[in-house]
């Protein structure tokens, strides 16, 4: 791969409403990012693995709990922040930012918000290192957009649980140490376990052959009569609505991640385009390349700016599911479309390791269906402006 020559845009001058923390924090990530993530990543991609030797340094940047207070090893930074890590993890990789993504928002955020003090104490400091890596497991294989479905269970042993089910698709599987999973109890109510690896009947074979994520690992947890320990179970909040207030979290990073894939295709595209002479001009200068720059450069200021927003609003409590739902949808989209038209812009060069067009492209493809499929946010804004839902 090339040398990692990005310069972030910033066409309206959003680095003017960011704090100087903020700015520090933006920094530290793509610095990290430049150093010790572009110059491995395209290798890690295209052998399918994830590349463990970065975990120290997600640690290190505050990725690993931005928002989880300070007593619990956590960043203690705000939901801007928060976004800003994001997008510049995702900038690198949309699949190191998803075990960001996972350990922050779906492992650290379930245990923090819903779990008794001891597991705050046993978990969250290890979790913010990186000593302990996590994993969450909602999807099924017969339940994806349809959680509430869930055919895991466990069942009241007196002084234990009995856990029974398996889970498919769960970034970060193969690896984690422990595992947010949710699961029916005898009268059907949804709760949050941890379940650790080691436990007799707990498995996390991988899943091969994807196209996409392809640097970061993701398999199965299969629960075959493990026994898990009370003491393990979230007791603060049950019902679909827990895990569903995790992926509000995990949602909105996302609407910031996809802004980072984003401007590194535009960023490409356009430092191509100046230096690709075809019938002896740059073809920056040609008419058509420049309408495929000039829209992708307001698609992402309008997508900066709906972030920023969003965590004006989430730092002050007032966030909406169907606001992230919009901003996870439409700042995917965007970024997905600009990867196509980005990916043309070099023409045969685009579809090559040699530059991080193509990766971002099919890295996309997981983001645009995971965290509820495109059309599931786009039901979700349905309800929220008719009254009427149409999962019903
Ligand atoms: P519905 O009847 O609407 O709601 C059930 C209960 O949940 C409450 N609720 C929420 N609570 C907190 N936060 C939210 N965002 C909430 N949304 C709903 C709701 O009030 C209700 O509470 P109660 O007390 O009345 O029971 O539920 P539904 O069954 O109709 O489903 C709604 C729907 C389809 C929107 C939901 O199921 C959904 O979002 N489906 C998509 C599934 C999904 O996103 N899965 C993601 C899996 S994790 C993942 O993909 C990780 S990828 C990580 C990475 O690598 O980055
Ligand atoms: P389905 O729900 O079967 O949907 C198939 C199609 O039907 C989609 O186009 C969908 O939009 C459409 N559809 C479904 N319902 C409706 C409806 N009511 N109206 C109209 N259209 C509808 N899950 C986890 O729990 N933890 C993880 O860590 C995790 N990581 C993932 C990593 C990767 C790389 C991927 C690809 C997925 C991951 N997932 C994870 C799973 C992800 O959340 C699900 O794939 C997603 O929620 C969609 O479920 P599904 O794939 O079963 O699709």
């Amino acid at each position: 791969m090339r040398p990692d020559l990005f310069e972030a845009p910033d066409y309206f001058n959003l680095d003017e409403l960011l704090s100087e923390e903020h700015k520090l924090v933006r920094d530290a990530a793509r610095q990290w990012v430049k150093r010790d993530v572009t110059p491995i990543i395209e290798e890690f991609a295209q052998k399918a693995e994830f590349p463990q030797q970065i975990i120290g340094g997600l640690a290190e940047i505050g990725a690993f709990g931005p928002y989880i207070p300070v007593e619990y090893g956590g960043a203690g930074l705000d939901q801007i922040s928060y976004g800003l890590i994001m997008q510049e993890i995702e900038r690198g990789d949309s699949g190191v930012r998803s075990t960001a993504s996972v350990q922050s928002s779906l492992v650290m955020y379930p245990i923090f918000a819903y779990g008794t003090e001891e597991q705050k104490q046993k978990y969250l400091p290890k979790l913010a290192t990186g000593e302990y890596m996590g994993c969450f497991g909602l999807t099924e294989p017969d339940h994806g957009s349809n959680p509430s479905g869930m055919a895991t269970n466990f069942k009241d042993k007196g002084d234990h649980f009995l856990l029974n089910g398996a889970k498919l698709w769960i970034s970060n599987s193969p690896f984690a140490d422990i595992a947010v999973v949710w699961a029916k109890n005898e009268e059907g109510r949804i709760h949050g376990l941890i379940v650790e690896r080691g436990m007799e009947g707990f498995s996390t074979p991988e899943t091969h052959n994807k196209w996409s994520l392809r640097a970061s690992a993701t398999g199965e947890l299969i629960f075959d009569n493990v026994r898990v320990p009370k003491e393990n179970l979230l007791p603060g909040k049950n019902g679909l609505g827990a895990p569903l207030g995790c992926l509000d979290s995990a949602r909105y990073g996302i609407a910031w991640g996809a802004i980072g894939a984003a401007m590194d295709c535009y960023d490409t595209a356009l430092r191509y385009a100046r230096e690709r002479i075809q019938f002896g001009k740059p073809i920056a200068a040609t008419q058509l390349q420049q309408k495929k720059l000039a829209e992708m450069i307001t698609e992402i200021t309008k997508a900066q700016l709906l972030a920023f927003r969003l965590g004006q609003l989430k730092n002050e409590g007032r966030a909406t599911t169907a606001q992230i739902s919009m901003a996870k949808r439409n700042n995917v989209e965007m970024a997905i479309k600009i990867a196509r038209e980005a990916r043309q812009v070099l023409g045969a060069m685009g579809i090559t390791g040699e530059y991080s067009i193509m990766r971002h492209m099919m890295n996309l493809e997981s983001v645009i269906t995971y965290e509820g499929t495109h059309d599931i946010h786009l039901l979700i804004t349905g309800a929220d402006i008719t009254g009427h839902n149409a999962f019903k």
